[in-house]
């Protein structure tokens, strides 16, 4: 993801701002939606990242997943498979929200207002067998990516649906990225289409089966485990 096509985005939009100002001054209406899409900087006392920060490595480029036809399934070892809308999944969960710093194993860093849902509320929708130990998420673009499944409670983990206040761009994972705090970015699996209920612990994602440490804890180093 380009910064100048962000940047472009974002002159096109003042250009459009200004004439329709121009053209309908007193329609405050019109204003008031249009500052709704502008991503906060700040939030609590704390500067955020901007959504431009982010360097774009997706193993196969900028995926864009339509919002009409989205389903999220959750399936395996549950009793209850799920296929959900996207407003299956937003409007239907608690909404949550946290600033959380991204750590790429390339050595740059965001720190973003993530807002979201809940994955334990997900999985436990889906009614998980005992015996299912490891969380598989898979995505648009092949990648994947896995946990043991404490790890989403004990953590209070959320897949995104909204960074600085707006909704996820095409290209920064919509309409899901994972939250995987203490993790590194790795772990994040943007555009996820699916979440698998499992017992195979030899699993390894995209980037694990190449080398990457399963546990992507981000106090270890990324080549350990
Ligand atoms: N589906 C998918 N998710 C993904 C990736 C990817 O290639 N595909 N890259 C990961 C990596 S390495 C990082 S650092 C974060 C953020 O990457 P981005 O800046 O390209 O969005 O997304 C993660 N999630
Ligand atoms: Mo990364």
């Amino acid at each position: 993801m380009s910064r100048p096509r962000i940047a472009l985005q974002l002159l096109a939009a003042g250009a459009v701002a200004l004439f329709l100002g121009g053209c309908i001054a007193g329609a405050p209406t019109d204003n008031i939606t249009r500052l709704k899409s502008v991503e906060v900087r700040e939030y609590k006392g704390k500067n955020l990242s901007s959504i431009a920060d982010f360097q774009e490595n997706s193993i196969k480029g900028p995926q864009t997943v339509p919002k009409d036809t989205y389903h999220l399934v959750i399936n395996g070892l549950v009793n209850k498979p799920q296929s959900l809308t996207y407003d299956d999944v937003v409007k239907k969960h608690s909404a949550v929200s946290k600033v959380v710093k991204l750590d790429c194993v390339e050595g740059w860093s965001v720190t973003i207002l993530w807002e979201g849902v809940l994955v334990e509320d997900l999985l436990r929708q889906a009614d998980p067998k005992s015996r299912a130990s490891v969380v598989i998420l898979r995505a648009h673009d092949g990648y994947s990516t896995s946990f043991p499944v404490e790890y989403f409670k004990a953590n209070k983990i959320m897949i995104a649906n909204k960074m600085n206040g707006v909704d996820l761009p095409p290209e920064r994972g919509f309409p899901f990225m994972l939250v995987a705090e203490q993790k590194w970015g790795y772990k994040w699996i943007k555009w996820i289409e699916s979440i698998t209920l499992s017992d195979d612990t030899s699993f390894r994602g995209y980037w694990e089966s190449r080398g990457y440490s399963n546990s992507g804890d981000l106090n270890k180093g990324f080549f350990t485990d």
